[in-house]
Order: structure tokens, then sequence, then C-alpha cells
């Protein structure tokens, strides 16, 4: 069966997480407690990196969430979360890469004073302000649409679907932003989103581990 690492404070587990929850692949979960526990022989094997999310497929290893998504998908076909049209493949790409690499460094700079970690103010609100022009854009790109691409949830939905929720954490508002919080509203109502969503609690003990791997960033 697959083997799933993961923990369930993390966002980048969490894609893959609810991804295997909406395909129904089986999988076996593995805790990896990320107070030392990734930087244990065990965990090491599986991924050099020492990060989660990690599976294993019938022997088959795989890091890095968005790797892992991309091969569920070509393995586990059905049903489809990736369109195959040129616009389509774009649109989820750029919902993926905005989430990945604007949105989720923002929400990091914006947890170090939740934390206790020293705080730049100039680079608080460029996070702010980041973290606006992403939301703008998805407001935009949903158009009329239920989800990105259309009528059918798709990787692009997973990916910004599980950071979006956080953002009213960080004091930001989905009012102004009718579409994004329809959009956020009725991914909440799915089962994947249900089972997954971190529980207060679960955040909330996962603080000092957060600061830690805040204080290792490079
Ligand atoms: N680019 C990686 C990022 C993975 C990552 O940063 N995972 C964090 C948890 S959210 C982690 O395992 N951190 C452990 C550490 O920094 O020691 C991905 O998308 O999978």
């Amino acid at each position: 069966m697959l083997k799933f690492y993961y923990n369930p404070f993390s966002g980048n587990v969490r894609r893959v997480w609810v991804m295997l929850l909406e395909k129904h692949i089986p999988f076996e979960s593995i805790l990896v407690n990320l107070d030392d526990d990734q930087f244990g022989n065990d965990f090491t094997a599986v991924n050099p990196l020492q990060r989660i999310p990690a599976i294993v497929d019938n022997g088959f290893r795989v890091i890095e969430s968005l790797a892992i998504l991309d091969y569920l998908e070509a393995k586990y076909p059905t049903p489809s979360l990736m369109p195959s049209e040129p616009e389509n493949i774009a649109i989820v790409r750029m919902v993926e890469m905005l989430a990945v690499s604007e949105l989720q460094p923002s929400l990091l700079a914006l947890t170090r004073p939740l934390v206790g970690l020293e705080v730049d103010n100039q680079k608080l609100d460029a996070a702010k302000e980041r973290v606006i022009s992403v939301m703008q854009f998805y407001e935009n790109l949903l158009g009329r649409h239920s989800y990105f691409v259309g009528e059918d949830i798709t990787l692009a939905d997973i990916v910004a679907g599980t950071l979006v929720p956080l953002l009213t954490m960080f004091g930001f508002s989905l009012d102004a932003y009718p579409r994004l919080k329809a959009w956020s509203d009725q991914l909440a109502m799915r089962e994947s989103w249900q089972q997954t969503t971190p529980l207060p609690e679960v955040l909330e003990a996962a603080l000092p581990n957060i600061r830690k791997i805040l204080e290792r960033r490079l």
C-alpha cells in the first residue's frame, strides 16, 4: 500500500492528503513529528532532504508536494484532476506556482511574529501586499466559474484551496473577494477538506516546531 509521510499541521502535506482522498487512493499514513524525527535515519532514508510530505508507492519514492501531485495524477488518472487543454494547464500551473512561490513564503513571513521571532516591518508589509496581489489575481481568474478551470475541481483548487482558508488567521478578510470566498466556502464543504482541516489545538501544539523550522530557513 502507498505510504504517506505526513503531519496534520503542514500545508505542504495537506495538498497531497486531499488529493489521496479525492482520488480514493488507499494509503498508510506515517506521522513524522517535526520535533527532529525528520532528521532520524528512518525518515532520512525516505527523504534525504528531511521534509514532509513524501510518499513511497510500490517501492517508488516521491518527494516534493507538487511532484507527488503530478505522480498521483499520472498513476491514478481517475477522477481526473488535471485538464489537458493548453490554456487550462497554464491556469493550473499559474495557480499552483502562485500558491507555493508567492502566497506560502508570504504567510511564512507573517508567521514569524506569531512564534516570537524577530520581525522586519518592511518585509511584513511586502508580504501583506504580495498576499493581496495573489488574492486579487485568484479572484479575477475564478470569474464566474465554480473552480479555477470551469465546473470541475483540479489540482489548482487543491493547492490554492488548502492555503487560502489560512489567510483569515493572519487578519486577511475574503469579504472584498466574493468569488474567492464562495469558492473557498464550497471547497470547505468537501469531505476531503473536512477530514484534513488542522484542528486549532494541532496548530497551537505545532507552534514551537514551526518556530524551529523558520529559524533554520536559509
Ligand atoms: N517544497 C517542499 C517543502 C516541504 C516542507 O518545507 N515541509 C516542511 C513542513 S511544512 C518540513 O518538512 N519541514 C521540516 C524542517 O524544515 O525541518 C514541498 O512542497 O514538499
